[in-house]
């Protein structure tokens, strides 16, 4: 197998959902059945926080949803729990400043898609030389979700990011929804990745469409 490229992983990054149980209010299941159908290109498998589930059950829940990824060729990621990624086969790992060092995680996922979180030019760099394939920069606006994000930085640090010379794939994320979307994408992302705009949305499927029109629409403009 061969590292992704990076014009296909640009173009799969465009709607990133990410996701665990505890940020649905319907069944996990359903939830991502419906982004999907609404347009989502991206999923990460997020299970953390308050009420998280752990051992067999969280395994359990993973495979389901990958499943259904499988199904619509979406690609599967898991957040933080390398060795899972491993046991499934899943199509990759995204891991933060506070996890195992990413040339170490490169060296156990082979070619699989290595995300790493940044939240500047030092970070965007060291996660590169250590074999990232794509950045998750943020949180961009004020978030809910995660309870130990850091302060929001704005639009500003894509932009400063690109003008510093970061080519490689990037997603933003925090606080984003529809509304903000064509923002985050101007400022230099390739996509926008999100968790409660769709997680919460009354209609997961409306709310994934509403996203994939509004990046779609500024990755025109470009
Ligand atoms: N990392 C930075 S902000 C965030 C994570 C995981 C939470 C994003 O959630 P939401 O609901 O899209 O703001
Ligand atoms: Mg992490």
């Amino acid at each position: 197998m061969e590292r992704i490229s990076t014009k296909q992983l640009q173009e799969q990054l465009r709607v990133y959902f990410i996701m665990g149980s505890n940020n649905c209010e319907k069944h996990p299941f359903d939830v991502l059945t419906e982004a999907i159908e609404g347009g989502i290109t991206f999923f990460q498998f997020r299970e953390k926080g308050h009420g998280a589930l752990s051992g067999a059950e969280k395994v359990a829940l993973a495979k389901e949803l990958q499943a259904i990824c499988r199904k619509y060729s979406i690609p599967f990621l898991v957040n933080d729990d390398v060795e899972l990624a491993l046991a499934l086969d899943a199509d990759g790992v995204h891991i933060g400043q506070e996890d195992e060092r990413a040339d170490i995680v490169r060296r156990k996922i082979g070619a699989k898609i290595l995300g790493v979180s940044a939240h500047n030019l030092d970070e965007a760099k060291r996660a590169i030389e250590q074999g990232a394939d794509y950045l998750g920069v943020g949180p961009i606006f004020p978030t809910n979700t995660k309870t130990d994000a850091k302060e929001a930085q704005g639009v500003e640090v894509l932009r400063h990011l690109r003008e510093q010379g970061i080519t490689i794939p990037i997603v933003g994320i925090g606080g984003i929804t529809a509304d903000n979307a064509k923002e985050v994408i101007r400022a230099g992302a390739d996509g926008v990745s999100v968790i409660s705009a769709i997680s919460l949305a009354n209609s997961p499927k409306e709310s994934a469409k509403q996203l994939a029109k509004a990046v779609d629409d500024a990755l025109h403009e470009k």
